[in-house]
């Protein structure tokens, strides 16, 4: 397993549709893999495919606190959605940066799991903000972007000077 490379905001690549997994083959398990060692070393509670430059539909989520709850979601998709809550949001796209963002309370998903059975969930809190989080980067949406213009360029501006300080 490999520790992959993250993009940060606003990298453009963050911003490309990602496509559907044709094929839930050993690379892609291979790939799932690198991804759930790269979330844990992080630390994160959840990581898409696009933030590692692999524009697949492929999220991986562990919102435990024993860090041993590994959630593989392929092709997920989103049946229903109830209520609204507002919860702080990070993004290990975006280091450092937390604020609230409203999202549905409550919903229904469906995907495909790291052995290509197919699978329900029904999520609620934390796990339902963050499914919708990392959907969103695979419609190449990042969460700043519910944020007003002016958080926007702060934050853009603050990111890319740290990425000019890093090179
Ligand atoms: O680590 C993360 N924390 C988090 C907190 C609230 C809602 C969503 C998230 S996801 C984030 C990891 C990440 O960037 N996933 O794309
Ligand atoms: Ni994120």
């Amino acid at each position: 397993m490999t520790i992959r490379r993250i993009l940060h905001y606003p990298d453009p690549r963050l911003r490309r549709q990602a496509n559907p997994v044709p094929e839930v083959t050993d690379d892609i398990r291979r790939l799932v893999d690198d991804m759930a060692e790269t979330m844990y070393d992080a630390p994160g509670i959840g990581l898409a495919a696009i933030q590692v430059n692999e524009p697949w539909r492929l999220i991986v989520i562990d919102i435990s606190q024993t860090r041993d709850r590994l959630q593989v979601f392929i092709n997920p998709e989103i049946l229903s959605r109830e209520g609204e809550q507002e919860l702080e949001e990070g993004c290990l796209s975006v280091p450092g940066i937390y604020e609230p963002v409203a999202r549905a309370h409550s919903i229904r998903a469906r995907a495909l799991n790291r052995d290509g059975q197919a699978f329900e969930i029904e999520a609620e809190h934390l796990l339902a903000s963050c499914i919708q989080h990392e959907i969103d980067h695979l419609d190449g949406k990042v969460f700043v972007d519910y944020l007003s213009r002016l958080k926007q360029s702060r934050i853009r501006k603050k990111l890319e000077k740290q990425q000019q300080l890093a090179m």
